[in-house]
């Protein structure tokens, strides 16, 4: 049994990642991997096909790597300055969510880990790999076991220090590793996150229906989105912060020390009017290091003209002209929806 040596754990701390916090891989749940068949039953995870690919080696961390024993799971404040909520009363103006307005936290976080994960192969001789998001690993579940947070009614991690602006990064190793207690849920009898959901995407407390979420309509749905969906998504061009926002638990939420992670100016409240402009050539240089470069171009502007949609401002429509006729159909189809409803 290890304990993560006092260097390794000051690297973390000099790195600007949070305390580390580690789970008994041996003491994981199977209820995960049964709720995520779940999940994936209600058709829930709409087109995000690598979900269900991916269900072997997603549904217990060792099924992705057997030879693992513990987790060590850092988180990243990405605290706003402002509640981005204000964001919503400004319709000429677009969302953007607040962990997408700057440096792709993926690049951001990668490197980090890969350094930490070195020191705990030096240390500790073991063997150990870095993950972010992207690999078939339940992160909240796992964070929750090693005490980091709990997954709050909105499925989203809500630590007590950072509310609920915090990703997640682990890393797995061979080492069997002294674990802390997992974290018990306080979201009590509140239900502010349920309640101001735009789309009624939550069927129960603790359980979303992918396919209603204007994260995943924004950031994942490739082609039209449903009309009854766009006018509920708002100025939002690229995912969705309320449930997040709302979290009474954020009073103990601390502004970002990341200066990466802080948001750009001109990404703040940018006028919709600016972003429909964009070529697709802007777009890319403007987004480029961003998570935003991701979705490209298209999927883009076609939520920039949603919102446009959606804003009330029937000045806006001659900037809709040029795509009234476009030869993408999901661009021409959605500008002349947003005209007809600016009209
Ligand atoms: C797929 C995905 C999405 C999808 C689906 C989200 C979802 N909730 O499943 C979409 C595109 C919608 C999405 C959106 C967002 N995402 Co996302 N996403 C992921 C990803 C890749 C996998 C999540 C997953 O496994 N989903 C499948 C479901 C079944 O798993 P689950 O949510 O853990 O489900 C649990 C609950 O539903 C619960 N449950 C189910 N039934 C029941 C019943 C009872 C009684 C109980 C108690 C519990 C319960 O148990 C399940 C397992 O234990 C993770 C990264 C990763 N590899 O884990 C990031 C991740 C979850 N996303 C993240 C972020 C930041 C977001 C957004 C905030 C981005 C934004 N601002 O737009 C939104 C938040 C939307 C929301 N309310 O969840 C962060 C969250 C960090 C945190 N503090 O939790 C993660 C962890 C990435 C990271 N490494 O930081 N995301
Ligand atoms: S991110 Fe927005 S749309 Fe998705 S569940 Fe939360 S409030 Fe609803
Ligand atoms: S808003 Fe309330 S119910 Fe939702 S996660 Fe926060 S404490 Fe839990």
């Amino acid at each position: 049994m290890f304990n993560l040596p006092g260097r390794v754990r000051q690297r973390i701390i000099d790195l600007g990642l949070t305390e580390p916090f580690i789970a008994d891989l041996s003491e994981t749940s199977a209820v995960h991997g049964e709720r995520l068949s779940e999940f994936l039953g209600n058709q829930y995870h709409g087109s995000m096909s690598w979900l269900a690919s991916g269900f072997e080696r997603r549904k217990h961390p060792q099924a992705l790597w057997p030879e693992a024993k513990s987790a060590i799971i850092l988180g990243m404040n990405y605290g706003p300055d402002n509640d981005p909520l204000v964001n919503l009363e400004t319709p000429e103006k677009a969302m953007i969510s607040v962990y997408a307005r700057n440096r792709d936290y993926h690049d951001v976080m990668k490197g980090r880990l890969k350094e930490v994960a070195g020191l705990i192969v030096r240390d500790c001789g073991a063997d150990a790999k870095v993950f972010v998001d992207t690999a078939p690993l339940m992160e909240k579940p796992l964070a929750q076991q090693a005490g980091m947070g709990w997954q709050g009614k909105h499925t989203n991690l809500v630590s007590r220090d950072y509310g609920s602006w915090l990703f997640i990064g682990t890393i797995l190793t061979t080492a069997r590793m002294d674990p802390g207690p997992p974290e018990i849920d306080h979201c009590g009898s509140c239900r502010a996150c349920l309640d101001i959901c735009p789309t009624n995407a939550f069927p129960r407390a603790y359980e979303l229906d992918a396919r209603l979420c204007i994260s995943y309509l924004t950031i994942e749905h490739d082609g039209p989105v449903e009309t009854g969906l766009r006018e509920k998504m708002g100025n939002r061009v690229y995912g969705c912060d309320d449930c997040l926002a709302v979290c009474p638990w954020n009073k103990f939420a601390r502004i970002a020390n990341e200066t990466g992670l802080l948001a750009q100016e001109d990404l703040k409240a940018p006028d919709l009017a600016e972003l429909i402009k964009l070529t697709e050539a802007e777009f890319r240089r403007k987004f480029s290091g961003s998570p935003i470069k991701r979705i490209g171009w298209a999927r883009f502007i076609r939520n920039v003209i949603y919102a446009i949609g959606n804003s009330g401002a029937s000045h806006l429509i001659e900037l809709l002209k040029p795509f009234e006729h476009h030869p993408d159909p999901v661009l021409q189809d959605a500008a002349q929806w947003a005209i007809s409803r600016l009209k």
